[in-house]
């Protein structure tokens, strides 16, 4: 069994922006996340080539944690290549501390995956037949065109002393990276790239390991998911 990656929908699904971070970032690359359906998903499907180059929080998950680790990390490690990811309510629990990235020149770069919803928590809820209080979507006066996706992370970080861009395609997702990349040499801070999500996606889970509930279309064929590593060995 394989999962399908390779959508186009736009907004993105989440499988979509994980098969272009294996594919835009190499082997070194530390990834530091907390809880989510975002790091559930990115524990599926993005590649780890070393150990302690998945950061993560363990079983605690709390929530807002990704920034001070991902600083930590880059505290402890001057040169290591960290990207961290965040859903966009994780990354607003402690968003603040991005300022301590500006203040102490720490760069790392940090892909928030904007669903506008607690995502794990709605999809927690499924089995009660509600979508209750879970969803972080408003007008925002100041955002117009944000499609009612409420904060505007690039403006807060900016605001913050950091860098940021905010994607919505797969094919912007490289070029962001590279401008991150130039950011983080030129500035020496922490650089957000925002990619927006289809807001309802649910992620293959279970509550046993042999009960994994899959709610998309799997992969039929390599094409499906060209940056996994196993779709090499099904029949194209
Ligand atoms: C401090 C804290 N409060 C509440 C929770 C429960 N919780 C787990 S995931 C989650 C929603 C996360 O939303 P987001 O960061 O946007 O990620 P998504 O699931 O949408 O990818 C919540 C509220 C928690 N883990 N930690
Ligand atoms: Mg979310």
């Amino acid at each position: 069994m394989l999962r399908k990656t390779n959508f186009e929908n736009v907004p993105m699904k989440p499988q979509r922006v994980y098969q272009c971070m294996n594919n835009a970032f190499g082997k070194d690359t530390c990834y530091v996340s907390t809880i989510g359906l975002s790091q559930i998903a990115a524990a599926q499907f993005l590649h780890v080539y070393k150990p302690r180059n998945w950061i993560n929080c363990g079983q605690a998950g709390p929530l807002g944690w990704t920034i001070p680790a991902a600083l930590g990390v880059r505290v402890a490690d001057p040169t290591r290549k960290i990207v961290a990811l965040s859903g966009d309510y994780d990354f607003q629990f402690m968003i603040e501390e991005l300022a301590v990235g500006a203040q102490f020149k720490l760069p790392y770069l940090h892909t928030v995956v904007n669903n506008s919803y607690l995502g794990l928590i709605r999809q927690a809820q499924r089995g009660f037949d509600m979508d209750y209080c879970v969803q972080l979507g408003f007008d925002n006066i100041n955002h117009p065109e944000g499609n009612s996706y409420g904060v505007d992370h690039v403006a807060v970080a900016e605001g913050l002393g950091c860098k940021a861009i905010r994607v919505h395609k797969q094919e912007e997702i490289d070029p962001a990276i590279e401008q991150a990349e130039k950011w983080m040499a030129e500035f020496n801070v922490p650089v957000v790239v925002e990619i927006i999500l289809e807001r309802v996606t649910n992620i293959s889970m279970g509550t046993e390991i042999d009960k994994v509930v899959e709610f998309e279309e799997l992969a039929a064929s390599h094409a499906d998911a060209p940056s996994s590593i196993a779709a090499s060995m099904l029949d194209d």
